[in-house]
Order: C-alpha cells, then structure tokens, then sequence
C-alpha cells in the first residue's frame, strides 16, 4: 500500500482526500460546505483556505518550489526556531528548518462547525511542536512548542506564522489595529520606530516588526470589498511585509508581477518577543483568520 492509499484509509472523512501535490508532496485537501482549503505534510504549510462564497484568503506564488527541502512560497509556513537569517550561522536556512521539515501528522477530525482539523507534530532538536490547523468558516490555528524536559539548559527560540494574505492591490490597502505600536523598521537600519499614529498603508517595500502588541489587526481590502480579520493569543510580535518590486524580483519563488497581490500579517514571537524555554517549559500561539 501507498503512503498516499495508507493516509486516506488511515483518516478517511467526508470532504478530505490526500494527493500527491505539486513537485510530488503529499498534500491534504478540504472540501466541506465552510470551506476548501489545503495542507502539505511537508511544513505542515497550509496553502490554501477559501471559506465558503468567499475569494481566496491566503497568497500562493505562481512560482513557488514545491521541493524537499526547499520553501513553499505563499500560505502559511512555520518559522521556527529562529526568525530570519541565523544569529550566527550564515550557512543556515533563513527562517529556521520547520518550514522545510517534514511533520507526522497525528490526528485529522470533524470539527463541530462543521469544518476538519490536523494535527502535525515535529522534533527540532530538543523542542518538539505540536500544531492544529483547523479548517472551517474561520481558519484556527494553534501552536504549542515545548522543551524537552531531559534539556540542561533553558534556550531561546523564534516563532513565526508568516501567513501571506491575498489582497487585490497592495496600493490600496490598509491595516489597522497597529497605529499604537512601536516597530522594528527592517527597511531603516532595523531601528526602533515610534507607534504612527495612523493605519498602515503601502508605497513601498515595507518590513516591519511590530513588539509587544497582542492586537488584532484589520486588513481593508477595498478592490476585493472584504476586510481579514487576524486575531492572535500568546503572539507578541506581527510582522508586516510586502516585498514591493526589486525585491520581487530577487526572490526566484515570487513573480515579478505578483507583489500587489499580496500582504503579510504574521503572528510570531521574535526579536524582542523571542520565548525562552526552561526544561519541560511549553507555549502556545493561538491564530484566528476571519473575513468580516
Ligand atoms: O517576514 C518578512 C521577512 O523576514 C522578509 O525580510 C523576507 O525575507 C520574508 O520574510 C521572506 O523570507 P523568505 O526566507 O521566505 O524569502
């Protein structure tokens, strides 16, 4: 038997059927009547959620690798456990290794609004992730990292959900619910900017971490008509980045073309929110998408 026949017999449920995806990855696939959606095994990277008379919600690259070992660009992949290039090791993969790990999927289940959750679980070194993705009208997602408890030592790590929105011009957008928060400039030195004051809109390449915020943020699509809601719990970071248009066309996995299209409001830890772990310590990032 198949990984594929094992996986489909192993979690048979109306709405789901596993396939093999682009570059040969083992991707799960959601068809209920809240949503459709999509989740590799590889990254346990969600690709895609589209809740039910809706446009889709998340961003995919026309140009993405679908490879092992290698990112998928677009949706939503795990950073982990470091955000960014490595602090010491340049030889390392930016972003950390989660998001090009391959994660055992341990539980898929009807959900009560009707909707199917996964439940992934990889071991990186001494922490061990646990993540649910739950797929309905809404897209839950939850994440518990834990350090294992034979460690000696307390370590810090970085986590990311670097969810990539889909938005109908980047030129017109807004996000709200930053205006008060203090941020991390990437595009100015990574110096520390004051809270603006005003809704976050867009005129160029942008790469910002804002700290010690727990808000909500608002996305104002006015061309797809729609607002996306990101509401977080345990998150102190949210990263925001479009990569505007030279940096589009550095990246090999990201069309030219492609950077009005898309936005990232990521639910994360890092840099001064990065968590430390004593022996048998745990944290959980709690995530909610919703088009209002
Ligand atoms: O989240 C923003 C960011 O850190 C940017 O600096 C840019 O590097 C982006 O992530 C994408 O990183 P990646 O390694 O996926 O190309």
């Amino acid at each position: 038997m198949s990984r594929l026949e094992a996986l489909n017999r192993q979690f048979s449920l109306s709405g789901l059927v596993f396939q093999e995806g682009p570059g040969g990855l083992i991707q799960a696939i959601v068809h209920t009547p809240t949503c459709s959606g999509a989740v590799f095994l590889h990254g346990a990277h969600v690709t895609e959620w589209t809740p039910s008379g809706c446009k889709p919600v998340l961003w995919m690259s026309r140009e993405s690798q679908f490879t092992s070992g290698k990112p998928i660009r677009g949706g939503i992949p795990i950073c982990f456990p470091w955000f960014g290039p490595h602090p010491t090791d340049s030889s390392q993969p930016a972003h950390g290794t989660a998001r090009t790990s391959e994660w055992t999927l341990t539980k898929v289940e009807q959900t009560a609004n009707d909707g199917i959750a996964f439940e992934f679980q990889v071991q990186l070194g001494d922490f061990s992730l646990s993540y649910r993705v739950d797929f309905g009208h809404t897209l839950n997602l939850m994440m518990t990292v834990a350090r294992s408890s034979k460690s000696l030592t307390s370590d810090s790590c970085e986590l990311a959900l670097h969810t990539y929105l889909a938005v109908g011009d980047i030129n017109s957008v807004r996000i709200s619910g930053l205006e008060k928060v203090s941020y991390i400039d990437k595009m100015d030195g990574a110096t520390v900017k004051a809270a603006s004051g005003e809704a976050i809109s867009f005129v160029g390449e942008t790469d910002r971490v804002y700290f010690d915020t727990d808000d909500q943020c608002q996305l104002i699509d006015p061309v797809l008509q729609r607002r996306i809601l990101v509401e977080k719990c345990g998150s102190k970071s949210t990263v925001v980045w479009n990569p505007w248009i030279a940096k589009s066309q550095r990246m090999a996995d990201f069309g030219d073309e492609e950077w009005p299209g898309m936005v990232c409001i990521e639910s994360a830890n890092v840099g001064p929110n990065r968590m430390a772990l004593g022996p048998g310590e745990s944290t959980e990032v709690a995530v909610q998408i919703a088009v209002a």
